[in-house]
């Protein structure tokens, strides 16, 4: 799929999640700044997302959306991962940014209004120790 046709596939996406729960953060319009859609594939903590520029040209929040998830716990199934939104710096620590819950839906971390390269990690599951999430959509 071209470049072109994904941006206009993830806006429908993003229409249709506002409708979505009753919950419409600032994020989920098709404002943001920037934004992408993935999956994860069986995760374990600490694993680190692909990373994004964040120009801070607006003052939307960062937020990340999960839908179809799963533990390998299949006795209790999926209960939240906890994402960490992280700042790159170059020569020191990266700068933690907040941690949140996930529990298969939004999670905002508010307007970083710091310009940078950014990334999450996971750094806890609720219930076993691995999760695969079908649709992953993380706007800035
Ligand atoms: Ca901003």
């Amino acid at each position: 799929m071209s470049t072109r046709r994904r941006k206009a596939a993830g806006l429908l996406a993003g229409v249709a999640l506002l409708g979505f729960g009753g919950i419409t953060p600032a994020n989920a319009g098709v404002t943001a700044e920037g934004q992408f859609e993935s999956e994860i594939k069986w995760w374990t903590a600490p694993t680190e997302s692909r990373r994004w520029s964040d120009n801070n040209d607006t003052w939307d929040y960062t937020g990340i959306y999960f839908a179809g998830c799963r533990s390998d716990d299949d006795y209790r199934g999926y209960d939240y991962a906890s994402l960490r939104l992280w700042k790159y710096v170059s020569y020191a620590p990266d700068r933690n940014k907040g941690t949140r819950d996930n529990h298969c839906g939004w999670v905002d971390y508010g307007d970083p209004d710091d310009a940078g390269t950014y990334y999450f990690s996971l750094v806890d599951v609720g219930n076993g120790d691995y999760i695969e999430i079908d649709y992953v959509k993380v706007a800035w």
